[in-house]
């Protein structure tokens, strides 16, 4: 048996009730063989992928709070430590219903090569929670992520494990966060990203993943011979990830029409109004009926549906398995022609098979939406230097590193004789940073 199914038989026993962490080594490994292939004996003896899919660390908390009306809540925190083999760990934290070690796990993977393909040095952690912020107050939010930070803050640090948002974490529950990690430890130091302007945060930050996903695309589609101007692009999500991957595609003259929540999906043949959806999501909080009642020419649908609009790219920026092989159908079928993972793994693997065969340029998120945690790395360093650089600074240090990540997956891809297939590219040349990176601090 080859080395890499032998590791994916280990994995699939050890991991059996986690499907989204064994998808995510799946694709991954997979990717793998012909790298490793030619080091299979050398791999083997080292237990090298043994090590890789294996965290370093895994802590799992209880976080107890009291809501509005007196009754004590119980939570479950999660922090997964993956690989700090080319720097601190560094990852989000999610705070959705659906949290569980399985999707930690999986998320903390990913974000291992991800890291690793910005060039940045950071290693790669996850963590959150099953507390949904959705429905609370603000002092019940509050109360929360004090509790969540009272524990967590012992494993965190700006040398050692840097936090950030994802689901359910933006500004309001990372502000919390860090008032009660600086209140515990005394330290004010870059322990989170995705801070707010006034106490430490980086410019561009917010906007970064959602802009980040498309200066990716836009190389991408250049590389192929075409162009994103006058082209329809069908976004789902209407989160951090999407309103600015909306609204940056609008700048590059693109006509986003579609954006999505857990509920329904809007279309809006105009083009999607950002800073209504920005009005509607990042101030009120409310449902996309919201936005509806205000565009008279919109369409508002329960339910699930923005992939049946007919469209020449798709954007998945919402949650992990969100595009289907049925979905995928349908986007062929309508001549799209690109597809840019914003969230992480949305789309499922027989969907990303099928839109590869049929030359639709496939984006994987783990290269897509590096945008967001690579501004996290230079947030980073202006806490360190103790110095905030422009809104023009970032976003330029930005779009060159997503060309630079375009640049080297497609390179990658290449050098292996799998020239197009952006999946494996950006699974080796995430891989091989980390494994020469592993390879000389010897066996830890
Ligand atoms: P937000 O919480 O800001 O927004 C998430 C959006 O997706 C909301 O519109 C939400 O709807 C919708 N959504 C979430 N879960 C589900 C679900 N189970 N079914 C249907 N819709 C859902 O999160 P982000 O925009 O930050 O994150 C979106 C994706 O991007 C995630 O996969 C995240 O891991 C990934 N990502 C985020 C980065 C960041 O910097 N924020 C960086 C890189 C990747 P509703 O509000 O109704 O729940
Ligand atoms: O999935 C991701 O890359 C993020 N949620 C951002 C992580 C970060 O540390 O900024």
């Amino acid at each position: 048996m080859s080395y890499v199914d032998e590791v994916l038989e280990l994995v699939k026993k050890k991991n059996a009730s986690e499907p989204e962490f064994l998808q995510a080594v799946d694709e991954v490994l997979n990717s793998l063989r012909p790298v490793i292939e030619k080091n299979e004996e050398k791999y083997r003896k080292e237990a090298l992928l043994e090590r890789l899919t294996e965290p370093e660390r895994q802590i799992k908390f209880r976080v107890p709070w009291v809501d509005d009306k007196g009754q004590v809540q119980v939570n479950t925190g999660y922090r997964i430590q993956f690989n700090s083999a080319i720097g601190p760990y560094k990852g989000g934290l999610r705070l959705h219903p659906s949290v569980n070690t399985g999707i930690i796990k999986f998320l903390g993977f990913e974000q291992i090569f991800k890291n690793s393909l910005t060039g940045l040095p950071i290693g790669g952690g996850k963590g959150g929670s099953d507390f949904d912020p959705k429905g609370k107050s603000d002092r019940e939010v509050m109360a929360f992520c004090q509790s969540f930070m009272t524990e967590l803050y012992k494993y965190i640090g700006a040398d050692t494990d840097v936090p950030a948002g994802d689901i359910g974490t933006g500004a309001r529950e990372i502000g919390y966060m860090y008032g009660q990690y600086k209140r515990i430890t005394g330290l004010y130091e870059g322990v989170l990203t995705g801070k707010g302007l006034s106490y430490g945060g980086s410019l561009a930050r917010t906007e970064a993943t959602g802009y980040g996903l498309l200066y990716l695309t836009d190389e991408m589609l250049k590389s192929n011979g075409k162009d994103i101007k006058g082209k329809t692009v069908v976004v789902s999500g209407a989160g951090n990830v999407a309103i600015y991957a909306i609204q940056k595609a609008q700048q590059l003259g693109a006509k986003p029409v579609t954006c999505s929540d857990s509920t329904g999906w809007i279309y809006d043949p105009d083009g999607i109004d950002v800073a209504l959806l920005k009005e509607v999501k990042e101030v009120k909080r409310a449902r996309l009926t919201e936005y509806k009642a205000a565009r008279p020419n919109a369409e508002y649908h329960e339910g699930k549906g923005v992939w049946t609009v007919k469209c020449d790219i798709a954007l998945p920026c919402a949650t992990q398995n969100e595009l289907d092989i049925e979905d995928a159908k349908t986007l062929v079928a309508n001549g799209c022609f690109a597809v840019a993972e914003g969230a992480n793994m949305p789309t499922t693997l027989e969907a990303t098979k099928y839109l590869q065969q049929n030359k639709v340029l496939f984006a994987p998120g783990k290269a897509a939406n590096a945008g967001g945690v690579a501004t996290s790395a230079l947030e980073m360093s202006q806490n360190s230097e103790r110095l905030s650089w422009t809104f023009e600074e970032v976003d330029a240090k930005l779009k060159n590193i997503m060309v630079n990540i375009f640049r080297n997956l497609d390179d990658a891809a290449k050098r292996y004789g799998v020239e197009g297939d952006y999946v494996a590219g950006a699974n080796i040349a995430g891989f091989e940073k980390v494994v020469n990176a592993m390879e000389a601090q010897g066996i830890v």
